[in-house]
Protein backbone atom coordinates (compact mmCIF):
# COMPACT_ATOMS: atom_id res chain seq x y z
CA UNK A 1 0.00 0.00 0.00
CA UNK A 2 1.39 3.28 -0.98
CA UNK A 3 -1.03 5.92 -1.28
CA UNK A 4 -1.23 8.61 -3.38
CA UNK A 5 -3.16 11.92 -3.64
CA UNK A 6 -6.32 11.44 -4.88
CA UNK A 7 -7.14 14.01 -8.23
CA UNK A 8 -10.01 16.78 -7.28
CA UNK A 9 -12.67 15.69 -9.54
CA UNK A 10 -13.27 19.69 -10.11
CA UNK A 11 -11.42 22.79 -10.85
CA UNK A 12 -9.55 24.50 -7.71
CA UNK A 13 -11.62 27.70 -8.35
CA UNK A 14 -14.96 25.73 -8.40
CA UNK A 15 -16.10 25.95 -5.00
CA UNK A 16 -15.87 29.90 -5.22
CA UNK A 17 -16.84 32.09 -3.75
CA UNK A 18 -17.60 29.77 -1.03
CA UNK A 19 -14.46 27.95 -0.35
CA UNK A 20 -11.34 30.01 -2.54
CA UNK A 21 -8.91 28.66 -4.87
CA UNK A 22 -6.48 29.44 -3.20
CA UNK A 23 -7.59 27.62 -0.04
CA UNK A 24 -8.63 24.77 -2.14
CA UNK A 25 -4.43 24.69 -3.75
CA UNK A 26 -2.85 24.34 -0.32
CA UNK A 27 -5.05 22.58 1.41
CA UNK A 28 -5.16 19.86 -1.38
CA UNK A 29 -1.66 20.12 -2.83
CA UNK A 30 0.36 20.59 0.80
CA UNK A 31 -1.63 19.54 3.71
CA UNK A 32 -3.48 16.52 2.06
CA UNK A 33 -0.30 15.42 0.07
CA UNK A 34 1.70 15.95 3.60
CA UNK A 35 -0.04 13.66 5.64
CA UNK A 36 0.08 10.93 2.68
CA UNK A 37 3.73 11.02 2.54
CA UNK A 38 3.90 11.12 6.57
CA UNK A 39 1.65 8.22 6.73
CA UNK A 40 3.66 6.40 3.36
CA UNK A 41 6.88 6.68 5.75
CA UNK A 42 5.22 5.07 8.25
CA UNK A 43 3.95 2.26 6.51
CA UNK A 44 7.21 1.32 4.81
CA UNK A 45 8.56 1.53 8.42
CA UNK A 46 6.01 -1.68 9.47
CA UNK A 47 6.12 -3.92 5.98
CA UNK A 48 3.60 -6.11 7.84
CA UNK A 49 0.83 -2.89 7.09
CA UNK A 50 1.59 -2.56 3.61
CA UNK A 51 -1.13 -4.89 2.17
CA UNK A 52 -3.76 -3.73 4.49
CA UNK A 53 -6.57 -1.42 3.72
CA UNK A 54 -5.98 1.57 5.46
CA UNK A 55 -9.99 1.83 6.62
CA UNK A 56 -9.47 -1.79 8.14
CA UNK A 57 -6.30 -0.69 9.74
CA UNK A 58 -8.20 2.09 11.38
CA UNK A 59 -10.56 -0.29 12.93
CA UNK A 60 -8.10 -2.52 14.11
CA UNK A 61 -5.62 -0.16 15.46
CA UNK A 62 -5.55 -0.97 19.11
CA UNK A 63 -4.78 -4.67 18.61
CA UNK A 64 -1.96 -4.03 16.79
CA UNK A 65 0.19 -3.48 19.01
CA UNK A 66 2.51 -0.69 17.08
CA UNK A 67 5.07 1.65 18.65
CA UNK A 68 3.34 4.55 19.95
CA UNK A 69 5.00 6.87 17.83
CA UNK A 70 3.85 4.68 14.14
CA UNK A 71 0.46 4.37 15.89
CA UNK A 72 0.32 8.23 16.42
CA UNK A 73 1.42 8.45 12.96
CA UNK A 74 -1.31 6.29 11.43
CA UNK A 75 -4.16 7.91 13.78
CA UNK A 76 -3.17 11.39 12.37
CA UNK A 77 -1.50 11.13 9.07
CA UNK A 78 -4.12 7.77 8.16
CA UNK A 79 -7.00 9.42 9.85
CA UNK A 80 -5.61 12.59 7.56
CA UNK A 81 -5.56 11.00 3.90
CA UNK A 82 -9.11 9.51 4.59
CA UNK A 83 -11.11 12.46 6.06
CA UNK A 84 -9.94 14.68 3.24
CA UNK A 85 -10.26 11.99 0.72
CA UNK A 86 -14.33 12.22 2.24
CA UNK A 87 -13.99 15.88 2.23
CA UNK A 88 -13.39 16.21 -2.06
CA UNK A 89 -16.07 13.67 -2.57
CA UNK A 90 -19.01 15.20 -1.13
CA UNK A 91 -18.33 18.68 -2.11
CA UNK A 92 -18.44 20.31 -5.73
CA UNK A 93 -19.73 23.09 -7.77
CA UNK A 94 -23.23 21.44 -8.46
CA UNK A 95 -25.73 19.45 -6.07
CA UNK A 96 -25.95 15.49 -6.61
CA UNK A 97 -28.37 14.63 -4.14
CA UNK A 98 -28.19 11.68 -2.40
CA UNK A 99 -32.25 11.38 -2.00
CA UNK A 100 -31.73 7.93 0.40
CA UNK A 101 -29.12 10.00 2.75
CA UNK A 102 -31.53 12.55 2.52
CA UNK A 103 -34.59 10.62 3.68
CA UNK A 104 -32.83 9.13 6.29
CA UNK A 105 -31.24 12.26 8.07
CA UNK A 106 -35.30 13.60 7.84
CA UNK A 107 -36.16 10.44 9.54
CA UNK A 108 -33.26 10.90 12.22
CA UNK A 109 -33.48 14.40 12.58
CA UNK A 110 -36.67 15.50 11.91
CA UNK A 111 -35.98 17.66 9.15
CA UNK A 112 -32.88 18.77 7.03
CA UNK A 113 -32.91 22.29 8.92
CA UNK A 114 -32.68 20.94 12.28
CA UNK A 115 -29.73 18.68 11.26
CA UNK A 116 -28.01 20.95 9.81
CA UNK A 117 -28.79 23.31 13.32
CA UNK A 118 -27.30 20.47 15.30
CA UNK A 119 -24.19 19.94 12.71
CA UNK A 120 -23.63 23.47 12.74
CA UNK A 121 -23.48 23.51 16.91
CA UNK A 122 -21.34 20.52 16.86
CA UNK A 123 -19.02 22.13 13.74
CA UNK A 124 -19.03 25.52 15.73
CA UNK A 125 -18.59 24.00 19.27
CA UNK A 126 -15.53 22.11 18.47
CA UNK A 127 -12.37 23.62 20.36
CA UNK A 128 -9.30 23.61 17.81
CA UNK A 129 -8.85 21.68 14.98
CA UNK A 130 -10.85 18.97 14.56
CA UNK A 131 -13.95 17.53 12.50
CA UNK A 132 -17.67 17.70 12.61
CA UNK A 133 -19.40 14.30 11.02
CA UNK A 134 -22.33 12.57 10.21
CA UNK A 135 -21.61 8.88 10.67
CA UNK A 136 -23.24 5.90 10.53
CA UNK A 137 -23.15 4.14 13.66
CA UNK A 138 -24.17 0.42 14.16
CA UNK A 139 -27.01 1.38 11.38
CA UNK A 140 -27.74 4.74 13.18
CA UNK A 141 -27.37 8.33 11.66
CA UNK A 142 -25.10 9.91 14.51
CA UNK A 143 -23.72 13.64 14.66
CA UNK A 144 -20.41 14.24 16.87
CA UNK A 145 -17.31 15.69 16.29
CA UNK A 146 -13.12 14.78 16.72
CA UNK A 147 -10.21 15.93 17.40
CA UNK A 148 -7.29 16.53 15.11
CA UNK A 149 -7.47 13.96 12.73
CA UNK A 150 -9.43 11.28 14.41
CA UNK A 151 -11.00 9.35 12.08
CA UNK A 152 -14.63 7.69 13.03
CA UNK A 153 -13.51 4.39 11.72
CA UNK A 154 -10.81 4.36 14.96
CA UNK A 155 -14.23 3.70 16.94
CA UNK A 156 -15.80 1.57 14.21
CA UNK A 157 -18.55 4.00 12.79
CA UNK A 158 -18.73 4.60 9.04
CA UNK A 159 -18.18 8.84 7.96
CA UNK A 160 -20.64 10.00 5.72
CA UNK A 161 -20.60 13.69 6.03
CA UNK A 162 -17.35 15.51 6.96
CA UNK A 163 -16.87 19.34 7.72
CA UNK A 164 -13.08 20.28 7.91
CA UNK A 165 -12.81 23.10 11.15
CA UNK A 166 -8.80 23.28 10.71
CA UNK A 167 -8.00 26.74 10.76
CA UNK A 168 -6.09 25.76 7.28
CA UNK A 169 -9.36 24.84 5.74
CA UNK A 170 -10.74 28.44 5.94
CA UNK A 171 -8.31 30.88 7.49
CA UNK A 172 -7.33 33.04 4.39
CA UNK A 173 -10.61 33.88 3.41
CA UNK A 174 -12.66 33.69 6.05
CA UNK A 175 -10.09 34.71 8.92
CA UNK A 176 -11.60 34.18 12.63
CA UNK A 177 -15.06 33.08 11.42
CA UNK A 178 -15.56 29.65 11.80
CA UNK A 179 -19.10 30.17 11.74
CA UNK A 180 -19.08 31.91 8.80
CA UNK A 181 -17.14 29.32 6.88
CA UNK A 182 -19.63 26.82 7.89
CA UNK A 183 -22.35 28.58 6.68
CA UNK A 184 -20.57 28.76 3.03
CA UNK A 185 -19.90 25.17 3.24
CA UNK A 186 -23.37 24.03 3.34
CA UNK A 187 -23.78 25.91 -0.82
CA UNK A 188 -20.69 23.63 -1.80
CA UNK A 189 -22.27 20.39 0.22
CA UNK A 190 -23.43 18.28 -2.81
CA UNK A 191 -24.75 15.51 -1.55
CA UNK A 192 -28.09 16.91 0.83
MN1 LIG B 1 -7.80 19.90 6.30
Amino acid sequence: MNLNLPNLTYDYNALEPFIDEQTMRIHHDLHHAGYIAKLNATLQENPSLLDRDLIDLMKNLKSLELSEKDESSIINNGGGHLNHSLFWQILGPKKEINEELKDRIKTTFGSIESFKEEFDNVASLRFGSGWAWLVDSNKTLKIYSTPNQDSPYLTGDTPIIGLDVWEHAYYLKYQNRRPEYIEAWWNVLKVI
